[in-house]
């Protein structure tokens, strides 16, 4: 009977020196209730009584050793998947990061913060309002009353009868009047619409900018040196401007604006089709009519007006044939600014 107590340990004990063994299973196997201990111990009835201490103390001695045994394999291999989860998981903090792709502003956006900081620099102030509007704000008050010429060239979506999508931003210039007193100098940015079918150079939602100044002995030279500056500060020193008559309803007198020629200084070329002159603004001195409506009175006060479509600027600006490309919202075209 030693000689199995000795076989049964040393077949535990060498059992646990593989690295892959099972250790749940050996245990079962030597020290559980239908082990090859138990069953060993279950022999001893037939020991003599002087026998059976000494084997007894002999297989409790067998059994806390391969017990030692096992716990330690236990323990050994605890760590072991531990420091090998750790080894997989561990991060290098000091490895370089994964890049983050920017996205940058609009080519619209970028020319309309430029556009507003030069008249930001000239004392203007930004002004925004509704793009759904009423009839009043967008027609009536500027001087446009029910079938006027005017309505059918600013022909816009309507919502009701007398509520629509603004065709221009002046009815924000009509608001502001209204609120506020003179002095006023205001720009108002935003999205106008109009009912135009969509191609090269028109689209039926587009971004504009207006100006407009309002004080006592306001002049239509103020209106030429404000938008000199602002020609000039936009596209360069050399640039000049030129007056053509025109005919706006909320204006009076009313003048279309050129630009002398950017690309060729006025020679001539592909960017102003030969002519030497860009055509970017309309603008005038605010009709006395318009002035009443909003509440101010034209014999004490004068102003002028001007208004700009902003991807006409931009379109000249970076030498883009097509309105289209700033609606695509293609990546092709909006990396290149
Ligand atoms: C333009 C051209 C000329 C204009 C007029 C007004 C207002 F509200 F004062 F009457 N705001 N903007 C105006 C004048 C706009 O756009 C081509």
């Amino acid at each position: 009977m030693k000689e199995t107590l000795k076989k049964i340990k040393e077949t535990a004990l060498l059992e646990l020196q593989s690295p892959e063994c099972d250790t749940e299973q050996l245990r079962v196997r030597f020290l559980g209730k239908k082990g090859e201990l138990t069953a060993v111990l279950r022999g001893m009835g037939a020991l003599s009584p002087e026998e059976r201490p000494i084997f007894g103390q002999l297989a409790n001695e067998v059994r806390a050793e391969i017990e030692a045994a096992l716990n330690a394999k236990m323990k050994e291999k605890k760590e072991r998947a531990l420091s090998e989860q750790l080894n997989r998981e561990k991060l290098d903090v000091t490895m370089p990061g994964m890049p983050i792709r920017m996205g940058h502003q609009h080519p619209l956006t970028r020319v309309q913060r430029e556009m507003e900081n030069i008249f930001i620099g000239m004392g203007f102030q930004i002004a925004e309002g509704p793009e759904v509007e009423y009839d009043y704000y967008n027609f009536k008050a500027l001087n446009i009353p029910e079938n006027h010429p005017a309505r059918d060239t600013q022909d816009t979506f309507y919502i009701t009868d007398n509520i629509l999508l603004r065709s221009q931003t002046s009815p924000v210039q009509v608001r502001v009047m209204e609120k506020q007193n003179p002095p006023i100098r205001v720009i108002s940015p935003g999205r106008v619409y109009r009912s135009d079918a969509l191609d090269a150079t028109h689209s039926p939602l587009f971004q504009q900018m207006e100006g407009l100044v309002v004080d006592k002995g306001i002049t239509m030279s103020d209106l030429k040196g404000t938008l000199e500056t602002f020609a000039k500060k936009l596209f360069g020193e050399s640039t000049s401007i030129r007056f053509r008559p025109h005919h706006f309803p909320f204006t009076e007198p009313s003048a279309e604006v050129d630009v002398s020629c950017f690309a060729c200084g006025g020679k001539g070329c592909r960017v102003c089709k030969g002519e030497g002159w860009i055509e970017i603004l309309g603008a005038g001195m605010v009709h006395p009519f318009v002035l009443e409506n909003c509440g101010i009175d034209p014999e004490v006060y004068s102003g002028f007006a001007f208004g700009m479509g902003i991807e006409r600027v931009a379109m000249k600006h970076y030498g883009i044939d097509d309105i289209r490309l700033f609606y695509e919202n293609d990546e092709r075209f909006l990396k290149q600014f």
